[in-house]
């Protein structure tokens, strides 16, 4: 795809202030502000309304983010349903040990799936604010992104015609594999990537949790994760060499090495069940800078990608999709753009202080397995630390849950 292709001809074209690309936590957020202060726009999805409110990936929010969903009129279903937890548990060297975060913050993490989210936000755009969502959409294009009138181009799926919709902001919120963050050549923007080289065999079990909070199991024989997602269905995480194949994961071998890795003095057992998800993700981060080129703008995990171990990338989505919402409606209902040029730094700010978190815990869950007495001796001081530092334990919980933003943010 090149903003530089000639604009097929024929079609009558339709002005939209705003076409938003891709329908996760980022998109339908912009979308949803767009619409409450009645600016026309589109969200653009490749694939079908069953399929992302079925598709599992998180679970975990952060409390600034639901008080933002909740400010905007996002929150209802969320606010009845979710489970706000107050503490997690490390183990390791055979005990168990309870980390209160909310004793010491007076914050929670809320615990509701990604899919749930995604369907209430789909809904209040689509059925409650009127909003127009077209899915299932081929070959995004954009044109014209440096001047003042960029054009969307898609191909519909009924009929197999070109679309084209001629904009004054186009909002990349095609996640980590979309279109649009390939726009952002070495001329435009600044990549940083960090591999970690590790891998996770991200599970979903069809089991209540075994525990009553977040687990991180530290172990010789490699990290392994349990995080409930609703009282049927539990999200376990197991470390394995990147690029391993899930095949090479039967359903015995799971639940074997969970019950070694996540093994302490009196640990409940774990509640075994279907595993409805099996996959294996290659750990690695980036960062677009800056996360705009002319009248496009990146939010979410097309700007950035969080490893999922410290639980960032929806909440990142959900930072960037408040700024950018409210500043596209400051930019076309008042005029004032100021918003929108302060857009890309003001997320960057909250982005680089949750990859070095990222990076710092994936040294706490890895180090133990690294194979590195050194790395091995220095990680377990850091969570020792955690537990034996208020100071410390206070700056870990603080990190944890995510820093309040200035109150002029939103
Ligand atoms: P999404 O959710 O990927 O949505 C992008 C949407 O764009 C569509 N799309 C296109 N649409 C039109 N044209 C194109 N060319 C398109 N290409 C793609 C896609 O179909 C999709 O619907 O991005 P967004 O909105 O930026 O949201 C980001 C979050 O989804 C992501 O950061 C989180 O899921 C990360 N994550 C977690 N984040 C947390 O904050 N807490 C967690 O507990 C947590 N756990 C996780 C996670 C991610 C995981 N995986 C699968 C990597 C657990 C896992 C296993």
């Amino acid at each position: 795809m090149t903003d530089a292709s000639p604009l097929p001809s024929g079609a009558l074209p339709l002005h939209k202030p705003v076409v938003v690309i891709g329908a996760g936590p980022a998109g339908l957020t912009v979308g949803n502000i767009l619409r409450a202060a009645s600016v026309d726009c589109v969200v653009l999805e490749t694939e079908s309304r069953a399929f992302i409110e079925q598709r599992p990936r998180a679970g975990v929010l952060e409390e600034w983010a639901v008080r933002g969903l909740e400010r905007r009129g996002l929150a209802v279903n969320l606010l009845a349903r979710a489970q706000r937890h107050s503490e997690c548990e490390f183990r390791f060297g055979g005990e168990r040990y309870r980390f209160g975060y909310t004793g010491l913050t007076d914050r929670h993490h809320w615990v509701y799936p990604q899919p749930l989210l995604v369907t209430d936000l789909v809904r209040e755009y689509a059925d409650v604010r009127g909003g127009d969502i077209r899915f299932g959409v081929r070959d995004v294009r954009l044109h014209d992104l440096d001047g003042d009138r960029p054009t969307v181009e898609y191909t519909d799926p009924d009929t197999g015609e070109h679309r084209l919709i001629p904009c004054d902001f186009v909002v990349g919120a095609d996640g980590a594999r979309g279109v649009t963050r390939t726009l952002l050549t070495p001329d435009r923007a600044h990549i940083s990537r960090h591999d970690y080289a590790i891998g996770w065999l991200a599970l979903l079990a069809e089991a209540p949790p075994s525990n009553d909070c977040v687990v991180f199991g530290i172990h010789p024989d490699g990290f392994a994760g349990h995080m409930a997602r609703s009282p049927e269905v539990t999200r376990y995480y197991l470390e394995c060499p990147p690029g391993d194949d899930p095949a090479d994961w039967p359903d015995d071998r799971v639940w074997s090495e969970l019950r070694k890795r996540l093994g302490a003095n009196g640990a409940p057992p774990l509640t075994e069940g279907p595993l409805i998800e099996k996959r294996v993700l290659d750990m690695h981060n980036y960062v677009v800078e800056p996360m705009r080129f002319g009248r496009l703008l990146l939010a979410g995990d097309a700007a950035h990608l969080t490893a999922p171990i410290a639980a960032k990338g929806m909440n990142l989505a959900l930072h960037d999709a408040f700024l950018l919402g409210d500043a596209l409606v400051s930019r076309l209902t008042r005029g004032d753009g100021t918003g929108l040029a302060g857009y890309s730094a003001a997320c960057l700010g909250r982005v680089w202080d949750y990859q070095e978190f990222s990076q710092w815990l994936s040294d706490v869950y890895h180090g133990t397995s690294s194979g590195d007495p050194y790395l091995a001796g220095t990680t377990q001081a850091r969570l020792r630390r955690i537990f034996a530092s208020p100071a410390a334990g206070l700056a870990f919980a603080e990190q944890y849950l995510g820093k309040d933003p200035d109150p002029q943010e939103y």
